[in-house]
């Protein structure tokens, strides 16, 4: 870094087509990048970008996806930008707090959902659809890992569409979490907590929706209250018939939990190594349930977005 001032560019960048649709208040739904880059193998993640923008799109809304790109936050990428993200293997993972050391240094990332929904809520977005939470990792009372999503959806307002946490996390200790840092939770047409590759995780919500409508009057009434400044989730499960069998996601997931400790990954690694794990030992069956379960989430978003503008007007 050089001795000269640092001048903040006016982050994030809108693309065009993002600020014209938030200036005429049209829904928009955010899209994150960490799982481009670092959730899905190359080269089937560059299909799959275009496929969730494409997703949105039909569900009536505009895609925005977020990532840092030469020191400049972006929301809305252009074809090109979406395909490096996809193609460059230097690409960093970005969370909330890495974004101003990523901005004043010129680096280049995918953002997580922390940085993805922080990013947003700035641009003016409400609505942000992803596959699923970081949250409490199972060896929390040695590694005190808990993903920085939490604290960070805990002070955003915003609404994200997720298959709930990844299983890879101690499910009841993220949901204990997410009940003392206020943030609320709805279980999409279910009663019980998502498992991201499975339909149920076995636990309970309290709140359960079942139409975009419905999800809309919970962002109105939010807004009404005045707050809380915190996000909404809207947990909505893989549908069952594409979810990853049971037996097999515990046997491998109990393989991947073992193999991360005897590696000695941690921090920023885990995540990623252990996805990484469960698709070469299910082959590939874990990734395509995990695309089901975003896929799915994508285009509720989009519907959500829309109920929510025309709700307005
Ligand atoms: N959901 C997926 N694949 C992913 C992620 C979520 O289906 O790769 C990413 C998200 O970006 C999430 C991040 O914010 O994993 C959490 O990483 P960590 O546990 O290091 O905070
Ligand atoms: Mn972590």
């Amino acid at each position: 870094m050089s001795d000269t001032p640092y001048t903040p560019p006016s982050t994030p960048l809108l693309s065009p087509e993002v600020r014209e649709a938030l200036a005429e208040g049209r829904p928009v739904v955010a899209l994150e990048s960490t799982i481009i880059a670092h959730g899905l193998p190359r080269p089937r993640n560059l299909a799959v970008a275009e496929e969730l923008e494409t997703l949105v799109r039909e569900g009536g809304a505009v895609p925005a996806t977020v990532a840092v790109l030469d020191g400049e936050a972006h929301v809305g990428l252009a074809k090109d930008q979406l395909e490096r993200i996809a193609a460059d293997t230097s690409m960093r993972k970005l969370g909330h707090r890495d974004l101003a050391p990523a901005l004043a240094t010129g680096a280049s990332g995918a953002t997580t959902v922390s940085a993805t929904a922080f990013l947003a809520a700035r641009a003016g977005i409400r609505v942000f659809a992803t596959g699923g939470l970081g949250g409490v990792h199972r060896e929390w009372t040695e590694t005190q890992d808990e993903s920085a999503d939490l604290r960070l959806l805990a002070r955003t307002r915003i609404a994200v569409v997720c298959a709930g946490v990844k299983s890879i996390l101690d499910v009841p200790a993220t949901l204990q979490r997410l009940e003392t840092l206020g943030v609320g939770v709805l279980g999409y047409g279910t009663r019980y907590f998502p498992g991201f590759y499975l339909a149920s995780s076995g636990e309970r919500v309290d709140w359960t929706v079942g139409t975009p409508v419905e999800v809309a009057a919970v962002l109105t009434a939010q807004d009404a209250l005045g707050g809380p400044d915190a996000a909404l989730i809207i947990a909505n499960p893989v549908p069952e018939a594409e979810q990853l069998d049971p037996e097999l996601h515990d046997r491998v997931l109990a393989e991947a939990l073992a193999e991360c400790r005897r590696q000695g990954v941690g921090g920023q690694a885990v995540t990623p190594f252990l996805l990484d794990h469960l698709q070469r030992h299910t082959a590939g069956a874990s990734l395509e349930a995990n695309l089901a379960a975003v896929r799915g989430n994508v285009h509720l978003a989009a519907r959500i977005a829309a109920a929510r503008t025309a709700a307005a007007r």
